[in-house]
């Protein structure tokens, strides 16, 4: 029997949270930070699942822990724990870690306004503006992102005949956007969204393949961004994204912002230099921005940012005792 500790800082960004473990995380083996990744998920999973779901997380549970990092360029490595598992890159998860990190000094960047981050994706560069004790922004340079397929067609129980792009933006995305079946995030009920995006998912991922065609430790269809027209001012699109079993990002999804700007890039809509907007379900917002073009393979990809700001909300000691029925967390 055993009672682990975990310090937390809990903190959301743009409304979604993220739960940082500064203390009790395992010690991971491997060389990269993908490596590490498979330690975590084969031997500690249950580290993840005890802190994301309930009784002591919930649906939308997202967060991260520190590693030293595994490469020379990099201050720090980062492996994003969540309830939909470890995923390989988090953008509002990067905004959150960055202002928790540095505003409670967990980390010593070498250059002062500057992370140089160690994803399971690849590296990503974070710079920060602090006022005083606080960070105010962080803009992330995110991994190359890609349109990857357009045109896949899947049914949907209750939904119908849908038609999507897939593009990848630290994470594969299905993008839905208006078509006959679908007309605008805000017109359908949040639940329903919840409930066709799993079915969707399945669909897709039965009938297509979707690796990473760099790093094949990077596949599978893991989020449906639903989308809308914008609210708030200045915004130019919205999204509803959907990820786990249950969870629609509060924030605009920085992953997901990333692949949009890639469809919106391969249609001639954006070009490098070109400021993206994108809304949430709450009417946060993030500031994506187009900084340059590269290839993946045979593939045009371009340099995302995404700008945006978390705040820290309180110091969590938890504990996972063996003795509870509930440790490892659970999911009605
Ligand atoms: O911001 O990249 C993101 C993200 C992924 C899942 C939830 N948020």
């Amino acid at each position: 029997m055993a009672n682990h500790t975990f310090q937390c800082i809990d903190g959301h960004t743009c409304g979604n949270p993220v739960r940082v473990v500064s203390g009790g995380a395992p010690v991971l083996q491997g060389g990269t930070m993908l490596e590490r990744r498979a330690h975590f998920l084969a031997e500690y999973d249950w580290v993840r699942t005890g802190l994301m779901f309930e009784p002591r997380g919930h649906d939308q549970m997202s967060g991260s822990i520190l590693y030293p990092s595994t490469r020379e360029d990099c201050d720090i490595a980062i492996l994003f724990i969540e309830t939909s598992g470890c995923l390989p890159m988090c953008g509002h998860g990067t905004i959150g870690t960055v202002t928790t990190a540095i505003e409670n000094g967990l980390v010593s960047p070498r250059t002062p306004g500057t992370l140089r981050l160690d994803t399971p994706a690849g590296p990503v560069t974070a710079e920060y503006r602090q006022q005083g004790r606080f960070v105010e922004e962080v803009r992330l340079t995110n991994v190359p992102s890609f349109l990857f397929k357009t045109g896949l067609t899947a049914h949907v129980e209750g939904l119908g005949d849908v038609s999507v792009d897939v593009a990848y933006g630290g994470n594969f995305y299905a993008i839905v956007e208006p078509q006959e079946a679908f007309s605008d995030m805000a017109e359908h009920r949040a639940t329903d969204l919840v409930g066709w995006s799993p079915l969707l998912r399945a669909a897709l991922n039965e009938k297509y393949e979707f690796v990473h065609p760099q790093t094949p430790e990077i596949s599978g269809l893991s989020h449906i961004m639903w989308t809308g027209r914008p609210t708030a001012d200045g915004a130019h699109a919205r999204n509803a994204v959907f990820y786990g079993d249950k969870a629609l990002d509060r924030s605009p999804c920085g992953t997901g912002t990333s692949a949009r700007m890639a469809l919106e890039s391969a249609r001639g809509k954006l070009s490098p230099g070109d400021d993206y907007v994108h809304e949430s379900i709450i009417g946060s917002l993030f500031n994506g921005r187009v900084e340059d073009t590269t290839k993946i393979g045979d593939y045009d990809a371009i340099i995302p940012s995404i700008g945006g700001w978390a705040r820290v909300t309180g110091f969590n000691t938890i504990f996972i005792d063996d003795r509870d029925p509930y440790a490892h967390g659970f999911v009605v």
